[in-house]
């Protein structure tokens, strides 16, 4: 097949949607063929879905439903397969998904939890307390495995299972995390997890990049035999299964492992090296770069994870991202142009006032206690609170990214509000650093398809350097940068200081 068009499928399971891209590669150039999105809500409305959650009385407690995740790639693979692209040339289909939900299935493969809970959930506290003290303490929990215990980590969610069920966790055979489950359905059989995304769940040896024994015997009784095998991230898993090509006509393409979200777009944004960071404003808010060797936060806000690469990434994340946008939004009923014409006519450094916007409990720092709190800042000043929920948002990222150690003087920038230029300068402004936005808005589903195509090219021993995948397709929009401005920048060293000062002060009376 050389020469002819060689066609990757990339999909990305997110919290609110499904996600497909499929992308051409003539002679090493690659281009964009068609592209889908299926939001949950809306398209599968019998599962009651609210933004990809199911409805809950806990704030703590956040679930979704597996089975609506495979009906959504089932719908969504028909919808490729009716894309008009020729899908003989189709050679290989990678995906991401929503890092840390779990998913439990019997030995006959019917769930045994109807419920996936997923990484918006908090109500873990106690199971982190006992895996922690189980294995030595939380540094050593970090040091081995790139995190300190999280509450939404797969390892203390497996935990809580087992206390609340303890009959259901052992019927359970295999628990998977939603990118390995939907990977297994494309394969027709149990898919292995990837380093990177296994690296979610406080039970992977960071160095080894396997199982580490203490954390699987702290979290639950017979685990490892219940954990998938864990496979370096450009690994060929096997083969698009039979029943596809009967149901849709499609080939036996290469299944190429599924990763997390935020590893994907490290890809779709061009960072296949360190040196930059990638800032992701989507349901969460995060902000990841590649290490060349892993650096464990002392201070246990960040993760390591593995990385697509083969090398390490270090991520910190943040709960209250696009859904704190919109309640702000929709609070003062405004529409994002509007939203965005008050940001353009409001003060940086807003008079020196501030939001700390936790309408969720958040992840970074550590607020287990929703609730908004305001310095300086009345509730019904409508320009003041939406700029301060930007600028609270770019100065924690900024104050709770600097253990990464990234010199940050790029940064490329992805997820849905990242098409705000509004957002972006007020992003330039805080972190002093020149912004990009990309020729393809959803990266993760873009690193996906990239991922096929490179993993593809090793297994066909005609390796492409990561360089070249990325080139076309995840470059930075030279004419798209946002450059800081110098006064500005003056306003948010001081006031990042600030910012930091009266967080440590909230989080002590709340
Ligand atoms: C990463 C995290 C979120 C989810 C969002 O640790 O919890 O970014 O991956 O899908």
């Amino acid at each position: 097949m050389s020469g002819a068009p060689r066609c990757y499928l990339g999909l990305d399971s997110s919290t609110q949607s499904l996600s497909a891209i499929l992308i051409g590669v003539t002679g090493g150039h690659a281009e964009v063929l068609w592209k889908d999105v299926m939001p949950f809500d809306e398209t599968f409305p019998e599962f009651g879905t609210v933004h990809g959650v199911l409805p809950s009385a806990d704030p703590l407690v956040r679930v979704s439903s597996p089975a609506m995740w495979v009906r959504a790639l089932e719908q969504m693979l028909g919808r490729v397969a009716a894309s008009g692209v020729d899908m003989s040339r189709l050679c290989a289909i990678s995906g991401c998904a929503q890092q840390h939900g779990s998913v439990y299935l019997g030995s006959d493969g019917m769930f045994t939890r109807s419920v996936a809970p997923i990484w918006m959930d908090s109500s873990t506290r106690e199971e982190c307390a006992e895996i922690s003290a189980a294995v030595g303490g939380a540094a050593v929990l970090a040091q081995r495995t790139g995190s300190r215990a999280y509450e939404r980590f797969t390892g203390p969610q497996i935990r809580k299972f087992y206390k609340a069920d303890p009959r259901g966790y052992a019927g359970t055979a295999r628990i998977h995390l939603v990118s390995s489950f939907l990977a297994s359905h494309l394969l027709g059989a149990d898919a292995p997890l990837d380093s990177g995304d296994a690296s979610g769940m406080n039970l992977m040896d960071l160095a080894t990049q396997e199982w580490w024994p203490l954390a699987a015997d702290a979290t639950a009784p017979d685990l490892l035999p219940k954990l998938p095998r864990v496979v370096p991230s450009a690994t060929v898993i096997g083969t698009l299964a039979p029943r596809w090509k009967s149901t849709y006509g499609l080939p036996p393409a290469r299944i190429v492992a599924w990763t997390g979200d935020n590893s994907s777009s490290l890809v779709g944004t061009g960072l296949v090296s360190d040196g930059h960071v990638v800032v992701s404003l989507g349901t969460s808010d995060t902000i990841a770069g590649i290490m060349r060797e892993s650096r464990v936060d002392p201070g246990g806000i960040g993760h390591v994870f593995g990385a697509p690469t083969g090398d390490f990434m270090g991520i910190t994340v943040f709960k209250n991202g696009s859904l704190a946008r919109e309640r702000v939004r929709d609070a003062y009923a405004l529409a994002w142009a509007g939203f965005s014409e008050t940001l353009r006519s409001t003060p940086a450094g807003n008079l020196g006032r501030f939001m700390f916007p936790w309408f969720d409990p958040e992840i970074t720092p550590d607020v287990p206690e929703p609730g908004v709190r305001r310095v300086g800042l009345e509730p019904d000043d409508v320009p003041g609170n939406v700029r301060a929920v930007v600028e609270a948002q770019m100065m924690a990222m900024a104050n709770h990214s600097r253990w990464m150690g990234v010199d940050v003087r790029r940064i490329h920038a992805t997820g849905g509000a990242a098409a705000n230029r509004d957002v972006l300068q007020v992003m330039a402004n805080v972190f002093d650093a020149d912004v990009y936005q990309f020729p393809v808005g959803n990266s993760a589903c873009l690193g996906s398809a990239l991922r096929a195509w490179h993993a593809d090219a090793a297994a066909s021993s005609d390796p492409v350097p990561w360089s070249d995948v990325v080139r076309d397709l995840a470059s930075p929009l030279a004419a798209s940068r946002v450059t800081p401005d110098a006064s500005a920048v003056a306003t948010y060293a001081d006031l990042r200081k600030r910012y930091a000062e009266s967080e440590v002060r909230l989080r002590g009376a709340l």
